[in-house]
């Protein structure tokens, strides 16, 4: 086991990483730990499940760069992000987000050391920019919608990381705070990464960013995901791209890790991205919406029990457990009743304590799942009261 170092739950709980406690979740039926997407497929979507041996052999005779741009460019379109690039060079296929985001950080190590990460987000974020030794230095998320960036900020690092809509909170960077945000990297010659992982839930997040970062004339990054949105059983890619000049050594790494990811993958993942447009995308956005609904109905009323982010769309919810010592009781409370959430605390990954009277709920569940596992929390949170 990868997390054999830490033997109890509720020593995963305090020292473990997020994705350590994810694993623990893993098999149970209440797994409302990981953000990825594990709702039913629908109708349609089964259909294409049913054509997969087509899809096999559809992906073994096309040109690999030709399903690569394909299901790039429909899924741009789809969220709204018409001005992406397609140009040789610009693109990189991955796994996944966090292989992107690898690629990122240990091309961001040859050039610099220093660079200015949203605080609080997941936290396999700064865990991945510190491994290639990265300094880091917080960005609190208000203070990023709230004004420009303090130059003294901007002067202390050489890049700046935000992830938009962010993870847990759902907050989304505005078109006019991304445009100021650009243009003050632009004058410093700071590199904006943006990762853009769960904009899929999100509309406010539809606006042509790269619109934005092209007109600002800075040096960007933006990590594309498509693992948040579809039940593909972790079948999914994330995009890597790039302004015209990075002054990184971005395509070298890229190839260091990588050749490319399987067109099957690319083809299943074109096919979902087709459904989404034809209105697989609304429903998707109205089941959100609905267990969202579902999980505070079930809370409602508890003393101290708060949605801090009562904005969000995202496909997590935060709960705020007001002034209980911390949430550690109630998530191994959960963990005995096979119900797991995450603690908040290693999102805050410059200040846990910040995080330590919240847990976050995966939304992208059956809903009958989530229905039942709300019961629990609801018995085990009137019980702490
Ligand atoms: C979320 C899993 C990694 C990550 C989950 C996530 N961890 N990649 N080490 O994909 O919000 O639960 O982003």
């Amino acid at each position: 086991m990868p997390y054999s170092r830490v033997s109890s739950t509720t020593a995963l709980i305090d020292e473990g990483n997020l994705t350590q406690l994810e694993f623990l979740a893993l098999d149970s039926t209440f797994n409302f730990a990981d953000g990825h997407a594990r709702q039913e497929l629908t109708a349609s979507q089964e259909k294409i499940i049913g054509d997969l041996p087509e899809l096999f052999a559809q992906a073994a005779s096309q040109p690999v760069a030709e399903l690569e741009r394909t299901a790039f460019a429909n899924y741009c379109r789809l969220l709204g992000q018409h001005s992406f690039p397609l140009d040789a060079g610009r693109v990189f296929t991955c796994y996944s987000s966090s292989v992107a985001m690898e690629i990122v950080a240990r091309s961001l190590a040859t050039r610099t050391d220093s660079i200015a990460l949203i605080h609080p987000t997941f936290d396999n974020i700064p865990d991945i920019l510190r491994g290639v030794g990265l300094r880091l230095v917080p960005l609190p998320e208000d203070e990023l919608h709230r004004r420009d960036l303090d130059p003294r900020l901007l002067d202390d690092v050489e890049s700046v990381f935000v992830t938009t809509p962010n993870n847990p909170t759902g907050r989304v960077l505005t078109a006019d705070r991304l445009r100021r945000l650009a243009g003050q990297c632009a004058q410093r010659g700071t590199v904006l990464i943006l990762d853009t992982s769960f904009r899929g839930f999100d509309s406010r997040a539809f606006f042509d960013h790269y619109a934005v970062l092209e007109a600002s004339g800075c040096r960007w990054i933006v990590i594309e995901d498509t693992g948040k949105l579809w039940p593909t059983l972790d079948l999914k890619v994330g995009w890597l791209v790039t302004s015209a000049d990075t002054g990184l050594p971005v395509a070298d790494i890229y190839s260091d890790i990588l050749l490319g990811v399987s067109p099957f993958v690319l083809a299943l993942i074109g096919r979902f991205v087709e459904d989404a447009a034809s209105g697989g995308l609304g429903e998707l956005h109205r089941f959100i919406a609905g267990n969202r609904r579902l999980l505070r109905s079930a809370l409602d009323g508890l003393p101290r029990i708060s949605f801090p982010d009562q904005e969000s769309r995202g496909s997590v919810e935060r709960i705020d457990l007001g002034e209980r010592s911390s949430s550690r009781l109630v998530l191994e409370e959960l963990c005995e009743r096979s119900v797991f959430v995450l603690p908040c605390r290693q999102f805050c990954w410059a200040n846990p304590a910040e995080g330590d009277n919240a847990v976050r709920v995966a939304l992208a569940r059956p809903t009958e799942s989530l229905a039942t596992g709300a019961g629990v929390m609801r018995e085990v949170l009137a019980r702490q009261c």
